[in-house]
């Protein structure tokens, strides 16, 4: 058999201190339930590819049976979280993130997003009350789903583009391709030796996606890259979502919306736990500009590519790669 040795910390990217306790107050806040939200979300996905979201409709109850549900998970025995890994592509994992040689201080669950997919495997995932876990996840997953939809339909609206669901239909279709992530930051107090370092949890990255839609405990972490390249922190909150502008988002309108860096610090003191709904196209879906965003003579700055390509390219590629530029035209 053969025995895998856990990463020791100094494999752990450290980075300077980047004044992560000061908050950036600029992140755009998008009331749901107000008329101009259509416009004010298109102008937060062109300026930061990352907003957040209020009044949007999930319950709360949602959300704290899940964050229960989760932490239950992820205090059981590491021998039987393990019966639920590896995570190829679905399961359990631990410090280690994709298949090259990233790691970060973390552990997580990756679920299908396609609730109808329960393999033998995905049973055993949910740990030790399987149905109350897999319904917690469920009933998150669809209101999410829902909501991101909701977020897509008014993005299309302030792009005043038609059909309405141009955006959103792949997430509803069945045979949409969208992943489910439970992080799990345990705090590390080892870190306060390291002073005036950071340990990075999940390293720097862009999610492929059309759009992920995250919500977090109280604890901080989240930091996202600006148009400068400047890192900020994110306040955390735990009644909100955060939604971030995917790649594939960025390829449907032609570069207007950028894909949002981002990452996640670990904390000496408290666990961080956050849930991430990425929604994904079918794998058939052909991802390019949508022609009704084109000015005349507008060029597409992206080769054609199709989900599956660009998918099958990410799962190759490390964390913080550009991913796009292998697709982007000369
Ligand atoms: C980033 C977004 C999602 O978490 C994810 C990640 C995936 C993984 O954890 O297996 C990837 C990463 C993510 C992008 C590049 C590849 C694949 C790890 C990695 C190094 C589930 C996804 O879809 O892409």
């Amino acid at each position: 058999m053969v025995v895998l040795s856990k990463p020791a910390l100094e494999q752990f990217s450290l980075i300077r201190s980047c004044k992560a306790t000061s908050f950036f107050s600029g992140i755009p806040i998008i009331d749901l339930s107000k008329p101009n939200s259509n416009t004010l979300l298109v102008k937060a996905c062109e300026e930061f590819g990352f907003f957040k979201v209020i009044n949007h409709g999930v319950p709360t109850q949602f959300m704290t049976r899940l964050e229960s549900e989760a932490l239950k998970f992820f205090s059981l025995p590491q021998f039987e979280k393990e019966q639920a890994g590896p995570p190829d592509p679905f399961g359990y994992g631990n410090k280690r993130i994709g298949l090259n040689g990233d790691v970060g201080w973390i552990e997580y669950l990756l679920l299908t997003a396609n609730s109808e997919f329960i393999s033998q495997k995905s049973l055993s995932i949910f740990g030790e009350n399987p149905e109350i876990f897999h319904s917690a996840v469920n009933d998150y997953i669809s209101a999410v789903r829902m909501m991101a939809c909701e977020v897509l339909e008014l993005l299309a609206d302030g792009l005043e583009i038609l059909p309405k669901n141009v955006f959103s239909k792949l997430l509803m279709d069945e045979e949409s391709d969208s992943v489910f992530r439970l992080n799990h930051y345990p705090p590390c107090p080892d870190l306060q030796a390291l002073s005036g370092r950071n340990l990075i949890g999940f390293g720097e990255h862009t999610d492929p996606q059309i759009i992920s839609v995250l919500r977090s405990n109280s604890t901080s972490g989240l930091q996202i890259s600006l148009k400068d390249g400047s890192w900020v922190s994110v306040p955390p909150d735990q009644n909100s979502f955060f939604i971030i502008v995917g790649d594939s988002l960025q390829v449907m309108t032609n570069g207007r919306f950028k894909s949002v860096r981002h990452r996640v610090l670990a904390n000496s003191l408290k666990s961080r736990v956050s849930m991430i709904y990425f929604g994904g196209p079918p794998l058939s879906e052909r991802i390019a500009p949508l022609a009704s965003l084109m000015e005349e003579g507008e060029e597409s700055l992206y080769r054609e590519f199709t989900w599956c390509e660009y998918k099958r390219s990410a799962y190759k590629s490390r964390l913080a790669d550009n991913r796009l530029g292998h697709f982007e035209k000369m």
